[in-house]
């Protein structure tokens, strides 16, 4: 059995890795780490980035007749132990570097720019919409990849043609709506609300556009519990509001407005915090976390 050091990495994010297996294969490893108005958290959630890769093989799986994707094992010999249901053996893609966005409810960088504009990455949308309003339709929603710690910059639709063709251009759109919608719409039946998702895609040898990364899980997505929605308000993150809600209250002693990196999370808030990963991916599969691979 092969050790992590074994591999090489070659990308790494906030809360993830990536390393190199052999030519054609990478490991895509999930961390425990947390990461809430823009700083990585201590301590660690446990089974975080065990639930969110458990999340991610659901959505490949049920997406497959959709759209390809780079998934080709999360239990395998040649994932190390150490990350083992952690850690996803993906295909190597030439990756495009567009963020593909689909956003089913206005919220976030798409609330601030319609405010600005009435409009998002030029889609112009009707009057009189307010925080969380849901969309008549879907939008794709692209964005530039910020690198680490920045903000991802949202972009037109011509902005991407511009720099991928308009073919490729129209199939990243497709794809991406066409999947935001089915995960939507099962979510939704599941009592979860999809607000919004993000994407990436890469091109296989044969040019075949092949869903990458992680996907559908509540760090690549916003997920609302469907009670107590009302549009008007910012609603509370699925997973992440009782981090949010410790972290601007006068417990953690801590201003967001300043440089001051926040404090540690107290043990209940992290033990809430799992739950809530565990619920939400026993709410939206419908499987038992405990059947997950240890
Ligand atoms: C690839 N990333 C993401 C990333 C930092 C992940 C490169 N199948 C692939 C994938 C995937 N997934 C990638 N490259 C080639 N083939 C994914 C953005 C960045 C940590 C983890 N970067």
């Amino acid at each position: 059995m092969p050790k992590l050091a074994d591999y090489r990495p070659v990308a790494a994010g906030k809360v993830r890795h990536l390393y190199e297996v052999d030519a054609d294969l990478l490991l895509l490893v999930a961390s425990d780490r947390i990461s809430a108005f823009d700083h990585v958290l201590a301590p660690g959630i446990p089974d975080k980035g065990r639930v969110l890769t458990a999340m991610s093989v659901f959505w490949f799986e049920k997406f497959a007749d959709l759209v390809p994707n780079h998934l080709v094992a999360w239990d395998d010999p040649r994932i190390p132990a150490e990350v083992r249901g952690r850690a996803l053996l993906v295909r190597r893609l030439d990756m495009v570097q567009v963020e593909c966005v689909a956003r089913g409810y206005l919220t976030g960088s798409g609330m601030a720019e319609y405010r600005a504009s009435g409009a998002v990455c030029g889609v112009e949308l009707p009057a009189g919409l307010v925080e969380a309003s849901e969309l008549a339709e879907p939008i794709f929603t692209p964005a530039t990849k910020a690198a680490l710690g920045e903000h991802d910059e949202n972009v037109t639709f011509e902005h991407v043609v511009a720099e991928v063709g308009e073919d490729l251009a129209g199939r990243l759109r497709d794809a991406t709506l066409a999947v935001y919608a089915a995960a939507r719409d099962f979510a939704r039946g599941r009592g979860v609300l999809l607000a919004d998702t993000k994407f990436e895609f890469g091109l296989d040898r044969s040019g075949a556009l092949v869903l990458g990364d992680e996907v559908l899980t509540p760090d690549s997505s916003r997920y609302w519990p469907a009670d107590g929605y009302a549009p008007g308000n910012v609603q509370p993150s699925f997973d992440k509001q009782y981090v949010r809600d410790w972290l601007t209250s006068d417990a953690s002693g801590w201003d967001r407005a300043s440089d001051a990196p926040p404090p540690a999370l107290p043990a209940d808030v992290v033990a809430a915090t799992r739950d809530r990963y565990v619920e939400a991916y026993e709410r939206i599969t419908g499987l038992s976390f405990a059947d997950w691979i240890a």
